[in-house]
């Protein structure tokens, strides 16, 4: 499923990325891996667009999206310029999927604590029903995820308030440093909601590695850790759904991020057929 929107705006900055990855042949490598693909693109239809309203229409024609793919038999890849699609794509997945967070950043931010109105800052806390409860419930028809299911990994860019929040929170925090057997209790403990939904945000990945989008920061994951954390997510816990987002290709200047995005989106379609 595509959805090239970033803030409202299609096909530009984050938005061009979902683009990209189809146009630089995405989808005919995972045909050459084995797999069935059929592309889902996902479109705005309002007439005076904001922010805010595009990012829960999308996110509610996503939601349908992955309901119907959920009712054919499909696995739902999801490529979103944005975060905040996360509140359609586990919206749309059958039951209470646990959420499995690649992401430098928490996106625990909402309306009272950001300092930029950065919709994406929040959208960790909008899948949880910290904030937009109104409009992701009743538009969306999002059931919010309980925060003893949700794991961040390779999260390293935190502000105060996210810091703090976290401190009192269930959620698990997983850096990039953190070993096997941290990522083994994490598994033990999302195995109970009987299935999984991952969240790549790319800039989860070391700078090291490729820019995946101007919020990158220092100290992440390489692209073989996240193959193998998800490839081992797999295996033990059957994949509901999964994203990769926010690749803004005008900053991948050497297309080494374009590269990795591949990788680890064949990680996620091959893990995600174990159990279909
Ligand atoms: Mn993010």
């Amino acid at each position: 499923m595509q959805v090239p929107y970033d803030s409202g705006q299609r096909s530009v900055r984050m938005g061009a990325g979902p683009l990209h990855l189809v146009q630089k042949g995405l989808l005919d490598r995972l045909t050459e891996a084995g797999h069935t693909i059929r592309l889902v693109e996902v479109e705005s239809r309002l007439e005076f667009a904001t922010e805010i309203s595009v990012a829960f229409e999308l996110a509610a024609t996503l939601a349908a999206a992955v309901r119907q793919a959920n009712e054919d038999f499909r696995f739902p890849l999801v490529l979103a310029g944005n975060c905040i699609s996360a509140v359609g794509t586990v919206a749309g997945c059958e039951g209470q999927p646990a959420v499995v967070w690649f992401d430098a950043h928490s996106d625990l931010n909402t309306p009272e604590t950001s300092l930029s109105g950065y919709l994406d800052g929040m959208a960790l806390s909008a899948l949880i029903g910290r904030c937009w409860s109104m409009i992701t419930r009743k538009r969306v028809g999002l059931k919010a995820v309980p925060e003893r299911l949700v794991a961040l990994v390779g999260t390293r860019d935190l502000d105060q308030v996210e810091r703090e929040y976290l401190t009192n929170s269930p959620i698990v925090v997983l850096p990039s440093s953190s070993t096997d057997s941290a990522l083994e209790d994490t598994l033990k403990r999302l195995e109970i909601a009987g299935a999984i939904y991952i969240h790549v945000d790319l800039d989860v990945l070391d700078p090291s590695v490729g820019r995946a989008n101007l919020f990158a920061a220092p100290c992440g994951l390489q692209v073989e850790q996240v193959v193998s954390m998800i490839d081992r997510m797999g295996a033990r816990i059957p994949i509901a759904a999964a994203a990769l987002t926010a690749y803004d290709p005008s900053v991948d200047s050497t297309g080494s991020m374009l590269d990795a995005a591949f990788r680890i989106g064949r990680a996620i379609v091959d893990a995600a057929s174990r159990h279909r």
